[in-house]
């Protein structure tokens, strides 16, 4: 007999590495019921009687389903969108843009079809413009469609400020914000260890050294992994926003959400501080920069702008 999934649940798309550990990270933290669906067949079942058979072990009652047919997302407080290719070496996020671009429309339109109410978090690369996608495709209000990648830049920061200082990562505070790219913005100004300014407990250019590390996160994976990019620290950051969701925390993370003049910026989605609760977005809040850090923000505005043209071309085309 297959036990039936209970609400609220979340729906995973894409059972692949980010995917699959987002799923266990949630069964295992208790926080919910999970459908992971992809469109190989037998791999999200796979999966999820591998899952299945751990809960004994891992002592949790959650339950997990995997499946080909979007049917089975029906009914989903949150579906997160881990669908398509990752980076290989060498690649950046922006040429993933036309191999993602289709797979994120074909996924919206069946969330629309199948999970209306949903929240949406997209997590596929690269992942501006891929969220700027799901808003478009899914027509949903934009509180309820947003994107993950500044709670893992975030995360790295912070664990290499951690590491420099000889502290447990919890005792950083850390913020990294603007586009998921190479022109991502460690906001340093307001990054502290213990209470303390970072600014004041690292000199300036090793500071830089570990700003620069925090936006070649992502690549210096890919390059020790050969195939695949990360996943652990993904699917951890993944996890945190679904629980303030679905726990209706309200509690601020760094999110590619929709601008409306946060930081003279709007109509576009973008990496800012945000608060996450049962309606998705809550509210955008806008924080303190240095003049230095603002003029990044805008120029990575403007390379995410220059991938959204670049998107609406291939559409037309
Ligand atoms: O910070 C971030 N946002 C990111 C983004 C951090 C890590 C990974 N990031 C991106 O997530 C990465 O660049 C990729 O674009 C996605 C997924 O990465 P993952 O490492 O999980 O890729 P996999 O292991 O290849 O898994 C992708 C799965 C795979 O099982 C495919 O069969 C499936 O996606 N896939 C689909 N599922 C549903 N529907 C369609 N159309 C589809 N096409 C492929």
């Amino acid at each position: 007999m297959t036990l039936k999934i209970r609400n609220p649940f979340v729906a995973v798309i894409g059972a692949g590495q980010v995917g699959a550990t987002t799923a266990q990270r949630i069964l295992e933290k208790g926080l919910c019921d999970v459908v992971l669906f992809d469109v190989v067949e037998g791999m999200p079942q796979g999966k999820a009687l591998d899952l299945m058979e751990a809960a004994p072990v891992e002592g949790h009652d959650r339950r997990i389903l995997g499946t080909n047919q979007y049917q089975d997302i029906a009914g989903a407080e949150i579906v997160v969108v881990t669908a398509g290719l990752p980076r290989k070496p060498g690649m950046t996020r922006e040429d993933l843009l036309s191999l993602n671009a289709k797979i994120i429309k074909d996924v919206c339109s069946n969330i629309k079809i199948h999970a209306p109410n949903s929240k949406v978090i997209i997590v596929t690369n690269p992942l501006d413009i891929m969220t700027h996608l799901a808003f478009k495709a899914t027509g949903f209000a934009a509180n309820r469609v947003f994107g993950m990648a500044g709670v893992l830049d975030t995360a790295r920061m912070r664990y290499f400020i951690a590491e420099r200082l000889g502290l447990v990562p919890r005792e950083i505070d850390a913020v990294v914000l603007g586009g998921h790219g190479d022109l991502m913005v460690p906001v340093s100004s307001q990054s502290k260890a213990q209470g303390k300014l970072i600014q004041e407990l690292i000199p300036a250019d090793e500071l830089a050294k570990i700003e620069q590390r925090t936006r070649d996160g992502g690549a210096e994976i890919v390059a020790l992994l050969k195939t695949g990019s990360a996943f652990y620290a993904p699917a951890s950051s993944v996890c945190d926003m679904v629980k303030s969701i679905l726990k209706n925390e309200k509690k601020v993370h760094p999110v590619c959400a929709f601008v409306t003049g946060q930081y003279g910026l709007e109509n576009m989605y973008f990496g800012v501080t945000a608060q996450l609760g049962a309606n998705g977005i809550e509210r955008v809040v806008e924080i303190p920069l240095s003049a230095d850090e603002k003029a990044q923000m805008d120029r990575s505005a403007k390379k995410v702008k220059q991938g959204i043209d670049e998107l609406e071309n291939l559409i037309r085309s």
